[in-house]
């Protein structure tokens, strides 16, 4: 439930990633995801190659995605640090010829001010920060000097012990204040509002529960007038629910990015873009009442 006082403000009409902006009301946007990675928990080792990787990416866009966002680190519980030169040698041949193949905004998960310098340096339009600027302003510095999106996500801890054992007082109000002050602080580091959009961190330091309750009173979160993003893709909460293996989520990833959709998010992340962009596309259809 929204307390007495708490901000309302408007809804953001569009998310600019330089040299796009994507206009939020229609249909929620779907951010395909593309792990370089050896290790990542639903899809470690099936782009490695930065050919394949390419590939998944054009089949993302083919399907409907709005932006595909490229990861180089794994950050699944107990995933440590990967070094900023072997992440930059994972994304940066991908990044290179996405944004030149594209015609949908390319982003990067990444944490790390170099790798991030070096990927907008290749052209890249949007930055996924993961941490939400807790390693300092530079890299709202460096999306701010491109005119770049940033995305800024909630989470307790680290990658490495985040799951031992998170605690919050009303986890959805907690999560709430810290993206609202991580906002503020890219804005003071030069990110334009509208390049800002937040993401409350499904499974980042949260138990099954905290990440239920976060989706049930998302709009307490959408209530920051910033545009959300919400990434339920294949996560062991989803799991949890379902009694299902990480391969056996489809559902599960449909059903939460749903619920997100109708309490308010603007962008939902997930591996399977095709199922999520026709959910989508019908409860825009629903929203509007016509086909
Ligand atoms: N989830 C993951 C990684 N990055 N970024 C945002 N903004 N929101 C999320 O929910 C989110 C994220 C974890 O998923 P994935 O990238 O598939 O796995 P891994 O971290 O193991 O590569």
């Amino acid at each position: 439930m929204l307390s007495e006082g708490t901000p309302h403000a408007a809804a953001a009409a569009a998310f600019r990633c330089r040299r796009f902006t994507l206009p939020l009301g229609g249909p929620a946007l779907v951010v395909g995801v593309v792990n370089v990675t050896p290790d990542s928990f639903s899809d470690g080792g099936r782009s490695l190659d930065p050919g394949a990787a390419c590939e998944r990416a054009h089949a993302m866009a083919a399907e409907g995605a709005a932006l595909v966002e490229v990861g180089g680190e794994s950050s699944r519980p107990g995933a440590r640090p990967v070094p900023a030169d072997e992440e930059s040698r994972r994304i940066l041949p991908v990044v290179r010829r996405l944004v030149r193949e594209l015609h949908i905004p390319v982003g990067v998960d990444t944490w790390k001010a170099p790798v991030a310098e070096a990927i907008l340096d290749e052209g890249a339009d949007l930055l996924n920060d993961i941490t939400a600027l807790a390693h300092g302003p530079a890299l709202a510095v460096a999306a701010g000097r491109a005119g770049a999106g940033l995305v800024l996500m909630h989470m307790q801890g680290t990658p490495g012990t985040m799951q031992r054992a998170p605690t919050y007082g009303d986890v959805v109000v907690e999560v709430r204040g810290a993206l609202g002050t991580a906002a503020a602080r890219a804005e003071a580091a030069g990110v334009a509002p509208e390049s800002i959009a937040v993401d409350p961190g499904l499974g980042f330091g949260k138990t099954a529960r905290h990440n239920l309750e976060l989706l049930r009173r998302l709009e307490e979160v959408c209530a920051l007038g910033r545009p959300v993003m919400v990434g339920a893709s294949r996560k062991a909460f989803l799991g949890a629910v379902l009694e299902a293996p990480v391969e056996d989520r489809l559902e599960g990833t449909l059903a939460a990015g749903a619920a997100a959709i109708l309490k308010g998010a603007s962008l939902v992340r997930v591996h399977d873009v095709r199922p999520m962009v026709r959910v989508a596309r019908v409860l825009a259809a629903i929203a509007r009442g016509a086909p």
